[in-house]
């Protein structure tokens, strides 16, 4: 199916606002729990990770921040700040989500924020504050902690002083926050934890955040699911409350695979897009909604990918920006089922391509981003620039 004038149009203002942030950690070495395989233009600084963001910016035109990792990209703390912050302004590219990492130390080995351990506890909430304030030095607005806490047996911890833990982790970080700042509360369902989870779904993170104070929404990964959950219905409940913070974007066919968002099943993509899509036009507000991506790009070449995978979430996001609401809420009242769904349908067949190469090309963007990196001989520098790096194995990113 083709665009009429007035869907191009559509596509056209939808991209305009629709902004991707890329993670610092997606430029790096990573790989699976059996290894890693090296790609010799992985990026192995900061430096080298705000130049290959910068890049998926140049030919995309949509991704002008980078979510940063402190422990692996600030590894001195706010000590690492200024210098990060002039290779930001020397990219062209803003620091966007900070996220504190208590999962790797030793220490955290039974837990971070319930940890039975109470120094533990402290040392957890006071990298998460300090966190914080990294974020108010590079100008982030978003604080984005993700926690390991839990259990791998049964009888091994007590789930409910767990939670009284979390509420009250939660709530002192979220007072370290500044004014314009937020704390998003991610969940996931298991690993590395294998039996319980402390926040490992929706509802818990809901709770959490609401508790935590009014500068908290929840973060929806969308690979922190059971298989066959229904993301898009958790997405509406988050938007119908206004708790719904961000997402780190990715697919996955088993568990959280951290594959290209829109390789398994871009249908669900667009179930989602759809829902956030049809609360702005019912509602006539815009969501305030960070669009994150988080992947692991261990096989494909790092730069590659991240380009497609933006160019995957514009498409999608354009397709579910197509759907004729007016058709779709008159159907949906007269309870017209095959109606209805065909009308979804046919914004997802829709070939939006087109009007995506033209917004490019109105934007003074070349209209093939991937064909344009590739001309571009970005890769080529970085291979020679990095050769010889001591590319780190052991740790992620
Ligand atoms: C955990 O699986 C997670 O989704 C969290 O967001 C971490 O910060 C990120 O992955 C690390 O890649
Ligand atoms: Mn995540």
């Amino acid at each position: 199916m083709s665009l009429s004038a007035r869907q191009e149009e559509v596509v056209h203002r939808t991209l305009d606002s629709f902004q991707i942030e890329l993670p610092s950690w997606a430029f790096a070495n990573t790989g699976t729990r059996f290894g890693k395989f090296l790609d010799p233009s992985a990026a192995a600084t900061i430096g080298e990770k705000l130049a290959d963001a910068a890049e998926v910016n140049r030919v995309t035109g949509c991704c002008p921040t980078m979510a940063v990792h402190v422990l692996w990209d600030f590894p001195e703390g706010a000590v690492s700040v200024p210098s990060a912050l002039q290779a930001a302004g020397a990219a062209g590219i803003r620091v966007g989500s900070v996220s504190p990492n208590v999962f790797q130390d030793q220490e955290y080995k039974y837990g971070s924020l319930a940890n039975p351990e109470a120094s533990i506890r402290k040392k957890a909430l006071d990298h998460i504050v300090d966190s914080i304030e990294i974020a108010k030095l590079t100008g982030s607005r978003d604080v984005t902690p993700w926690f390991i806490d839990g259990s791998n047996y049964p009888g091994t911890a007590n789930m409910r002083q767990h939670k009284r833990w979390f509420q009250e982790g939660l709530r002192a970080a979220h007072a370290a926050l500044g004014p314009d700042q937020r704390m998003l509360v991610e969940y996931k369902p298991f690993e590395p934890a294998f039996y319980h989870t402390d926040i490992a779904d929706w509802g818990m993170a809901l709770r959490l955040a609401k508790e935590a104070g009014p500068q908290s929404r929840v973060l929806v990964d969308t690979g922190h699911h059971y298989q066959t959950q229904n993301i898009e219905q958790i997405v509406a409940w988050l938007l119908d409350d206004g708790m719904l913070g961000g997402f780190h974007l990715n697919d996955r066919r088993y568990a959280d695979d951290d594959l290209t968002i829109g390789s398994i099943d871009p249908y669900q993509v667009f179930r989602i897009f759809n829902e956030i899509l049809f609360f702005e036009w019912e509602t006539g507000t815009k969501a305030d909604i960070a669009y994150m991506v988080d992947q692991s790009h261990n096989l494909k070449p790092k730069i590659e990918e991240m380009i497609q995978t933006v160019m995957s979430a514009q498409e999608i996001f354009s397709k579910a920006a197509v759907v004729d609401r007016e058709q779709l809420v008159r159907h949906q009242a007269a309870c017209s089922l095959i109606d209805a769904e065909e009308c979804l349908k046919a914004a997802f067949a829709t070939d939006v391509r087109p009007a995506i190469e033209e917004w490019r090309r109105g934007k003074g963007l070349a209209p093939n981003p991937l064909r344009a990196f590739r001309e571009g001989g970005y890769l080529k520098r970085a291979i020679g620039e990095r050769a010889g790096h001591a590319q780190p194995v052991a740790s992620y990113a």
